[in-house]
């Protein structure tokens, strides 16, 4: 059984894991390290090269692996020029340079041929309004962000799908670049590489890389790092990675991939293009093996980390527990509102919320993290919901993955708002999920109901039973 590497990159953190199959499905955390906007002259950006040398650190610090998977956060990119060095920092897509330019291209294009071409919901810095709103005289490529690090480890341009479905130009019908779109937005076609779908086994694709998605490092980095290897693609949009490590045993499942955002929706066969879909925010977002992640972003533990960021990042355990102690139910907000979504005092925004609706405002932080972690949980019970209604499947239970899944009360409330049983765990299901793609690929593997098993009979979960609340009253307060 090979050693593989996995390289993850969240909006808040990133680190480098090793896994292998040998004995069950085992984790090792090599490096783990910050990651977070850096703005300069009024723009948020990312320090991307900052989190290359952590990469290469990590790399080096692991040792040889059969081979490199990388995953990150969806949508941004960097822009590649003619001499293929990047041009500028990739923008953060939390920074202000979208406002105005979904709402400018929906008027022009029309909201219903754009989801019935893209099946993406209209997410105000989905990569279409980024590069609207762009420089690109001198770009001749456009690279998300885990093939921009895999192209300055390989030198190999390409494009990894399930990440390509997250842009809004790619058809979601055909899994191909929407090209007659692009030409509407008057969008420079070069920019789109070609497509490598994730994890295939070599066997299948031969040799042509962008068949296999994988590539040789180059001899600057193997130097750098001390060892020759390559780069597999895996699910490089760091959901779909977690989703494919959702220890499902039953297949009526929901999931939430609950981080910095919370990811709330089912796995599917095929893509839901309804108006009602459309209306209600959902996205047809590609999984491995022709899979359809739909699913709705809901705002995620962003509320939680923002507060606590603007309180001087407080310890976070004794705030939890005390929070766990404070009055349910005294002040809730929808989690979705657009105020919530750039950085900045989210206490204060918070309160105005509260007092907008005709609530009291929390007194005290315990209050806030309890408004905070109520309002999120019945963002889950309302996308699981819709989920169900807008696809028709039947689920029975809920797993919750990623970081939140470490937060005990998150999760009781997020099993009582939904009324359904939650599974928590693993925490790490990104990381399991990009080391699985490649041991699938390496042929060490089969597809996704054996991926599953494994992650379930290995890792650690924990179960939540409903215990109930009136939490059709809490969704009353703020839907009407
Ligand atoms: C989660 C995630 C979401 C995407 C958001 C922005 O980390 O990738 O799926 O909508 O970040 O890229």
């Amino acid at each position: 059984m090979s050693r593989f590497a996995a390289v993850d990159l969240g909006a808040s953190s990133g680190r480098v894991m090793t896994g292998d199959l040998a004995n069950g499905l085992s984790l090792t955390e090599i490096h783990r390290f910050t990651n977070g906007p850096v703005r300069v002259h009024g723009t948020l950006h990312w320090d991307i090269l900052g989190l290359y040398r952590e990469i290469l650190y990590g790399l080096r610090a692991a040792g040889p692996t059969a081979s490199i998977g990388i995953d990150s956060w969806a949508i941004d990119y960097g822009l590649i020029d003619a001499r293929g060095a990047l041009i500028g920092n990739p923008v953060h897509y939390r920074d202000a340079r979208t406002n105005g330019v979904r709402e400018r291209v929906l008027a022009e294009i029309g909201s219903a041929d754009m989801y019935d071409i893209s099946g993406l919901q209209f997410l105000p810095f989905n990569t279409i309004y980024q590069l609207l709103a762009d420089q690109l005289k001198d770009a001749e490529t456009m690279l998300l962000i885990p093939d921009l690090l895999s192209y300055w480890l390989t030198g190999e341009i390409g494009a990894e799908l399930t990440n390509a479905s997250t842009t809004g130009l790619l058809d979601v019908r055909t899994q191909s670049w929407a090209y007659p779109l692009i030409d509407r937005l008057r969008l420079p076609s070069k920019l789109f590489p070609p497509l490598r779908p994730p994890g295939f086994p070599t066997e299948l694709g031969g040799d042509a890389p962008e068949l296999t998605g994988t590539g040789r490092l180059r001899a600057e980095v193997a130097e750098e790092i001390g060892w020759v290897g390559k780069v597999t693609a895996v699910a490089s949009h760091d959901t779909a990675s977690a989703v494919v490590a959702v220890p499902a045993t039953d297949p009526d499942f929901a999931y939430i991939s609950c981080g910095t955002w919370s990811l709330a929706g089912v796995e599917l066969p095929a893509p839901v293009l309804t108006a009602e879909s459309r209306e209600a925010g959902f996205t047809n977002e590609a999984g491995i093996d022709g899979t359809v992640r739909y699913l709705r972003n809901v705002m995620g533990l962003w509320l939680l980390q923002e507060s606590l960021r603007t309180w001087g990042n407080p310890e976070l355990s004794p705030l939890l527990a005390a929070a766990a102690q404070a009055r349910p139910f005294a002040a809730i907000v929808n989690p979705d509102m657009p105020i919530f979504l750039p950085p900045g005092d989210m206490p204060a925004r918070i309160a105005a919320e509260c007092r907008r609706t005709g609530q009291e405002a929390p007194e005290d932080l315990p209050g806030f993290v309890r408004c905070v972690l109520e309002s999120l949980a019945l963002g889950h019970r309302m996308a699981i919901r819709q989920a169900i209604a807008l696809s028709g499947r039947r689920v029975n239970v809920i797993h919750l993955v990623g970081g939140g899944s470490r937060n005990t009360l998150l999760c009781q409330l997020t099993a009582d708002a939904c009324g359904l049983p939650v599974v928590a765990g693993p925490t790490e299901a990104t990381a399991l999920g990009n080391i699985l793609v490649q041991a699938r690929a390496a042929g060490e593997i089969g597809g996704l109901p054996e991926m599953r098993a494994l992650v379930a009979a290995t890792q650690n979960l924990k179960y939540y039973q409903p215990r109930g609340g009136d939490w059709a009253e809490a969704e009353a307060r703020i839907t009407g």
